[in-house]
């Protein structure tokens, strides 16, 4: 236990954003599935960023465009540069998980075309950003936890801010737009463990409309 970190059952943690313990927990099993033979397909790789650093969190997608990083930038591409063919179709029971996810945080009619799959291993972070690949970045972001807990980090529209520190287990679902749609956030390194599902692993799903 981190008595240290926020750990309601829902949270509207900023202007339009808001935490829901367990959304997705009881399509755990379903999920994991899905991502596996996403990852069948269309392997998880480490990218490199356009600074040049290879990203300790490896990447797959799934839907009518991926979010891809190399030494060009960050962008979506329809395309995997890995296969040179069009991403996994996005599973419908992705698409219906994130339509309900949205409209339970106030955002009715989210239909995503882009899910980016992130795994982490012990000691892969995500260091603060903003989504703002997006055009226009109007949609919501919705995000699914699965496997090991991860200490979020969420900032302001600055890169200074001190950032609260939020924690997310397996089945959580975060959802952010509106006013806090461009805020900086990433993920601490992660702890090792061992999760009962998916061992020493954390997914993250994040469903967008690109
Ligand atoms: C992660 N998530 O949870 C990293 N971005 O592994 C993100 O960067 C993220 O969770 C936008 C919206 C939700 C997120
Ligand atoms: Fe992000």
């Amino acid at each position: 236990m981190q008595h240290s970190l926020f750990e309601p059952p829902e949270l509207s943690f900023a202007a339009g954003a808001m935490l829901l313990r367990d959304f997705a927990q009881t399509e755990e099993t379903d999920l994991i599935a899905a991502i596996e033979a996403i990852a069948a397909a269309a392997p998880f790789r480490q990218m490199v960023t356009p600074g040049g650093l290879t990203m300790s969190v490896a990447i797959t997608n799934c839907g009518a465009a991926g979010w891809i990083s190399d030494r060009a930038g960050y962008r979506y591409s329809a395309i995997d540069p890995l296969s040179q063919k069009t991403w996994p179709a996005m599973p419908e029971i992705f698409t219906n998980l994130a339509n309900r996810a949205a409209a339970a945080a106030g955002y009715a009619g989210f239909m995503p075309d882009a899910c980016l799959i992130n795994r982490y291993l012990p000691g892969a972070r995500m260091s603060l950003h903003q989504d703002r690949q997006e055009k226009p970045p109007d949609a919501p972001v919705v995000s699914i936890s699965l496997g090991l807990s991860a200490t979020f980090l969420w900032g302001n529209e600055t890169r200074n801010a001190r950032p609260l520190r939020l924690a997310l287990h397996h089945g959580d679902a975060v959802i952010w737009g509106g006013p806090s749609r461009l805020n900086f956030h990433g993920i601490a390194p992660l702890k090792p463990g061992t999760h009962p599902m998916l061992g020493d692993k954390r997914y993250n799903l994040t469903f967008r409309k690109h």
